[in-house]
C-alpha cells in the first residue's frame, strides 16, 4: 500500500501563504511531519496555479526535496506547473493527476512517459464526472488506451475512481466500491489510488477519521492499491501497515452481509460498525452518524 500524505496544500491557512511568499521552512516542517508519521509520497497541492505556476511547483519540488528524501506527487491542473515541477524533481514522481478531458493526456503522458513517473488516470471525462461504475469502467479502459499509445506500462497508472462526500451522494459512494471490485479484470496489472478525506468532506472535523478509516478498509478489500491520505490520522497509517486485522475482520463481514451482534462490539468496534452501515448505504448519512 503506498500512502500520499495530502497535508502539503494550498488551500492550508499557514502553507497557502508560504506557498505564495516562497516561505521554506513551514513547507519543509510540514513535509519532515509526513515523513514522521510514516507515508511514502508527499502531494504538493498548489491547486490551479494560474499565476505563475511553473515557478512555484519548481520551487515548491526543491525546497521540499531539500529537506526530505521522499519522492513527491505534484497535484495541480497546471500543466505548465507540471512540467516545471517534473524537471525539478529527483526519484520517480507521480503526476497528480491526468483527466480524459480534451489535451490533457495529449500533453501529460508524454511528460510521463520522459520523467519515468506513475500517473494517476483521474477518471473525469469530457462530460464531467462519471454517474456510475459503468461509465467509470470505460473511462478507465479509454485512458489505458491512451496510455498505451504513449508507451506508458500498466504498472505505472493508478486508477482513481473520484471519491465523492458520503454526505452528498451515497450512490456515488457505493459505485466507487462496486467500480473497484471491478477494476483487477478491466485493467490487469494496473494500480489505484483515491482522495480518501473526500469521502469524509462535510461532516464534523474531529469525526472524518471514521469515515475515511473505514471507506479505507472497504476500497482495499477490493484491492485499492495507494490512496492519498490524511498524513496525521495515525490509525489510518496503522491500519494502512496491517496492524488492526480484528478492525478489518469486522468490515469485511458486514460488507459480506454477515449478521454481526451489536451488542457484543466495544466502544471502538461500534464506531467502525455504524461508519460501515452509513457507507454500505445500510443507514441513512447524518452528522450525528456515531449516535445512533
Ligand atoms: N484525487 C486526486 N487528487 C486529489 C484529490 C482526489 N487531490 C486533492 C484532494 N482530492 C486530496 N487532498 C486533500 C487535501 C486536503 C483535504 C482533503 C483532501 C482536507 N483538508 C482539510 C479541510 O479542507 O478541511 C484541512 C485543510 C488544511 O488546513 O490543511 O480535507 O480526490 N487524484
Amino acid at each position: 500500500m503506498l500512502l500520499i500524505g495530502e497535508n502539503l496544500n494550498i488551500m492550508s491557512k499557514t502553507l497557502g501563504p508560504a506557498l505564495k511568499e516562497r516561505k521554506g521552512q513551514p513547507i519543509q516542517e510540514m513535509a519532515k511531519s509526513e515523513v514522521q508519521a510514516g507515508i511514502d509520497y508527499i502531494d504538493v497541492n498548489i491547486g490551479p496555479a494560474r499565476k505563475d505556476g511553473p515557478d512555484l511547483l519548481g520551487w515548491a519540488v526543491k525546497t521540499v526535496q531539500e529537506a526530505v528524501t521522499l519522492p513527491l506527487s505534484l497535484d495541480t491542473t497546471n500543466m505548465d506547473a507540471m512540467e516545471a515541477g517534473l524537471a525539478a524533481h529527483r526519484g520517480k514522481p507521480i503526476i497528480n493527476s491526468v483527466s480524459l478531458q480534451p489535451g490533457r493526456a495529449e500533453r501529460l503522458l508524454p511528460l510521463a512517459k520522459k520523467y519515468g513517473a506513475y500517473v494517476i488516470a483521474l477518471l473525469w471525462g469530457a462530460e464531467g464526472m462519471p454517474r456510475d461504475e459503468n461509465e467509470r469502467a470505460v473511462l478507465a479502459v479509454d485512458f489505458l488506451q491512451k496510455a498505451a499509445e504513449f508507451g506508458i506500462p500498466n504498472e505505472d497508472i493508478l486508477i482513481d475512481p473520484i471519491i465523492s462526500p458520503v454526505s452528498v451522494e451515497i450512490n456515488q459512494v457505493k459505485s466507487c466500491l462496486t467500480f473497484q471490485s471491478l477494476l483487477t479484470d478491466i485493467a490487469p496489472g494496473c494500480g489505484s489510488t483515491c482522495g480518501l478525506s473526500n469521502i469524509s468532506n462535510g461532516a464534523p472535523g474531529e469525526l472524518r477519521h471514521w469515515l475515511d478509516k473505514t471507506y479505507f478498509i472497504m476500497l482495499r478489500r477490493y484491492g485499492l492499491s495507494s490512496a492519498i491520505v490524511n498524513s496525521f490520522d495515525q490509525e489510518l497509517i496503522e491500519i494502512a501497515r496491517g496492524k488492526k486485522p480484528e478492525i478489518e475482520k469486522l468490515i469485511h463481514h458486514l460488507m459480506d452481509g454477515e449478521s454481526v451482534d451489536r451488542n457484543l462490539l466495544s466502544e471502538t468496534e461500534l464506531k467502525y460498525y455504524k461508519s460501515a452501515r452509513v457507507l454500505l448505504g445500510h443507514t441513512v448519512y447524518s452528522h450525528l452518524w456515531l449516535e445512533a
